[in-house]
Parts: structure tokens; sequence; C-alpha cells
């Protein structure tokens, strides 16, 4: 009987491996974020976003230079129209951004984002 028990045991341990792969998140979730909109020292951004790789979208819509600064990480500066893609890991809590270029903050541009 021992050999029986052995064999399922190994059938526990696939279905237990099996389990953990289908839990691991398979895409990073892209946010879209507007500066200069709704008005030219502010971003339009969601309040929340999950924790993990997220990458932010950002679109200048306003009328001036401006950048997005979350996480340690920055984006180029992005003149009117101009849009780059921000790649950062989020661990659960608070995560703060930013526009970078002086006096910006300053005006508004900057705030805090919940990470789920
Ligand atoms: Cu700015």
């Amino acid at each position: 009987m021992g050999f029986i028990k052995g064999k399922a045991a190994v059938l526990v341990a696939c279905v237990v491996g099996a389990t953990l792969l289908i839990a691991v998140p398979a895409e990073a979730a892209t946010v879209s974020v507007t500066a200069g909109k709704p008005s030219e020292y502010k971003f339009a951004i969601p309040s929340s976003v999950k924790h993990g790789k997220v990458t932010f979208k950002v679109t200048n819509k306003g009328k001036i230079a401006h950048d997005f600064s979350i996480g340690g990480k920055t984006t180029p500066t992005l003149k009117p129209g101009a849009s780059a893609k921000l790649s950062v890991t989020l661990k659960k809590g608070k995560a703060a951004y930013k526009c970078t270029i002086p006096g910006h903050a300053a005006a508004g541009m900057k705030g805090t984002l919940k990470v789920s």
C-alpha cells in the first residue's frame, strides 16, 4: 500500500503546483494618464491601481511641456501632444506621483495613487 500512498502524494503535489501556476498574473496593467488636463497643471489619472507591474501611458494634452514621475522613474519631457510609456513595479500602499518640471508640482501637478 506504500506504493499507492506515494502515488497519491505525487498527484496532490501536481494539483497544488498547477493551481500556483494559474494564480500568477499574466499581464501588467496599463493605466492611462493625461497631463495638462483638466487644466494645465493637473493630471487626469485613476485614483487607484493594482499592485505589481504597472505601465502608465502618459499623454500631454496641455499647451506646455510636462513629464510624469512615479515609483522612482520619470518619463522623458513630453511636448504638447506627445506621449510615452513608463513601467514601474508598485507595492501595496500609496504611490506619490508628480511632474518634475520646476514649479509644476507646486502648482498642482502632483498627487497620490492608492495601490491595492
Ligand atoms: Cu508639468
